[in-house]
């Protein structure tokens, strides 16, 4: 049985990565964060007792900036493959936090390289690493492939910069079977609430149902290159199954603004928009109410249903990306399989039942979660 140590494993990633993974049949490790409070809720329906016998899936503490538990756990897993997902990921905060961002991101990937190194375990380990889209920042050529020049444009992408170097001299250097998967933008039900996509179905379906007034959002015109998790993660294990090392893009070859985002989403639930005013005074005001929204009864024609707030704008924007994956699909036999339309209806109906509980918690005088920064 072949063992994967997956780093991140309760972020979007590593649950379907995870999930794929068991399916494949692997003993599947995990190294999670410890927090004051739960932070399994992506992958609790995966959680096995530590008393049960034959567990496939197991939890380790840990954390990429301690060097001594990298090496531990690594040594006592001994696996065959390890996926890096592991970062502080969103792109706005690595401003508010770029050293720490630096630290987990640029250098957690080399205190991992380091201890498979130090562990002697070279030749037995393949090392997958979460490179990004956001490396090609303001962008040299479009659409972007993997001889694009990179233009990191925030903290969180110059340390991803670092990462992807390092582990392409880790390769060089040691021989290493170490990849880069340089991921465009993927989604999900379980994609965090903070990024755009997940903000915009939840803030949308939330109004639908009386639970929220008005969604603001920044830059509308940004434009990205969006497909899904669940295609995604095949990708990073299609990497490790070849013959040779390499680096891929992945993604889907389309784009679209958040501004389509927003309308596709509104669509699912019956919305039509208008978008009135200019730069920071423009609004998105609802034209005429359908399907799930009339059904519900709380959003009229007139209600103005997304405002622009400048705290969503970023210090340096990367304004539009666009993957050219034919690499992917040369090579490792890579495509995506989700549709953006498809991607949208199914992250809204998705977060149509966590707001239904939260309306049913409500009328029975239980406090929800209301926080939609
Ligand atoms: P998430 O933000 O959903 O998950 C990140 C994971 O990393 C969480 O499990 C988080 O733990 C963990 N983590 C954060 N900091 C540390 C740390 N210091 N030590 C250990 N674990 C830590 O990200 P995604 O699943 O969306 O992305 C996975 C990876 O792919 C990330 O590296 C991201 O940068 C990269 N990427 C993502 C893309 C996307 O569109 N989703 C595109 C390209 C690259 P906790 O749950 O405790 O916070
Ligand atoms: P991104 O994702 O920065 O591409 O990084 P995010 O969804 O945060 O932003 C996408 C674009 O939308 C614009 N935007 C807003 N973004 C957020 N979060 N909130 C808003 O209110 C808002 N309004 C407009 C942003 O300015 C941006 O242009 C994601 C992360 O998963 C990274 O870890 C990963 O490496 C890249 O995708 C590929």
């Amino acid at each position: 049985m072949k063992k994967a140590l997956i780093t991140g494993v309760t972020g979007q990633d590593g649950v379907y990565l995870v999930e794929f993974l068991l399916k494949k049949g692997y003993e599947v490790h995990g190294i999670k964060r410890r927090a004051s409070l739960f932070n399994t809720d992506r992958i609790d329906h995966l959680y096995q007792d530590p008393h049960e016998s034959e567990r496939r899936f197991i939890l380790h503490y840990g954390d990429l900036t301690d060097a001594t538990n990298l090496i531990r756990v690594i040594q006592e897993v001994q696996p065959d493959e390890i996926y890096n997902l592991a970062a502080q990921s969103h792109v706005a905060v690595s401003f508010e936090t770029p050293e720490y961002t630096a630290n987990a991101d640029a250098l957690g990937t080399l205190r991992l390289l380091e201890a498979i190194r130090i562990l002697g375990l070279e030749e037995k380990v393949r090392f997958y690493q979460a490179s990004t889209s956001e490396l090609y920042g303001k962008v040299q050529s479009v659409p972007q492939n993997e001889q694009t020049p990179f233009y990191p444009r925030s903290p969180y992408a110059a340390a991803k910069l670092y990462a992807y170097w390092i582990t392409v001299n880790y390769r060089e250097a040691y021989g290493m079977y170490a990849c880069n998967g340089i991921l465009f933008n993927h989604e999900s039900p379980v994609r965090g609430e903070t990024f755009i996509t997940r903000k915009i179905t939840r803030g949308l379906v939330r109004i639908t149902l009386g639970l929220q007034s008005c969604l603001h959002v920044g830059n509308l015109e940004a434009r990205r290159d969006w497909g899904h998790a669940r295609d995604y993660v095949k990708a990073q294990w299609l990497m490790l199954q070849q013959s040779t090392p390499d680096d891929y893009v992945i993604a889907t070859g389309e784009q679209h603004s958040v501004r389509e985002f927003i309308e596709q989403a509104a669509q699912v639930l019956g919305l039509s928009l208008d978008w009135q005013g200019q730069g920071e005074e423009e609004i998105a005001v609802v034209r005429a109410v359908a399907g799930q929204a009339m059904e519900c009864g709380h959003i009229q024609p007139g209600d103005v249903l997304i405002r622009i707030d400048r705290r969503y704008f970023r210090p340096t924007e990367v304004e539009a990306l666009l993957g050219d994956a034919s690499k992917a699909r040369r090579e490792l036999g890579w495509a995506p399989q989700t549709a953006f339309d498809d991607l949208v209806r199914e992250m809204v109906m998705e977060d149509l039942k966590y707001a239904k509980r939260d309306v049913l918690c409500r009328q029975e005088g239980y406090r929800t979660f209301d926080y939609y920064e």
